[in-house]
């Protein structure tokens, strides 16, 4: 089934250059970016993104780190798009990331692993109306 995914190229992606990269793994994959922009998180959408982390010992840290520096998000369509997604990106810690996982290719800490891909359909649609309202 067709699904639409939100997909963020983190700070620190976007800073070691590996926009390109990702975006070309995602079209070689056959999924298709359907928006796709670039632009600095407020500090207010930042917290509505993560809301449900708000009461995480690393919250605080994890809204720093994502308005620290321009990110790149992506709307993206495709069969399974949310699960293919996840699976491209790797486990949440890049130690426990499978080489040839977005993560485990190209980070090393938890607070600084690269990419965001929507957990689930409920979550997509909430990001989505978040940061692609135009859509
Ligand atoms: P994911 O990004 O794989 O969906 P998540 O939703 O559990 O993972 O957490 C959101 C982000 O929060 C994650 O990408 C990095 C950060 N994070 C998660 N667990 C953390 C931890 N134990 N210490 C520091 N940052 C953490
Ligand atoms: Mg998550």
């Amino acid at each position: 089934m067709s699904e639409r995914s939100f997909v963020m190229i983190k700070p620190d992606g976007v800073a070691g250059g590996l926009t390109g990269e990702i975006i070309s793994r995602i079209e070689r994959r056959g999924l298709e970016v359907v928006g796709l922009k670039k632009l600095s998180v407020s500090r207010e959408a930042a917290e509505a993104h993560y809301a449900e982390h708000s009461d995480k010992p690393f919250f605080g840290e994890l809204v720093d780190f994502i308005t620290s520096g321009p990110v790149v998000m992506m709307a993206v369509d495709g069969r399974g798009a949310i699960g293919a997604l996840r699976t491209m990106m790797g486990a949440t810690n890049p130690l426990n990331a499978a080489p040839g996982t977005v993560r485990g290719d190209f980070a090393l800490d938890v607070g600084q692993n690269i990419i965001h891909g929507s957990d689930g359909e409920e979550s997509a649609a909430r990001e989505l109306a978040l940061h692609f309202s135009e859509l």
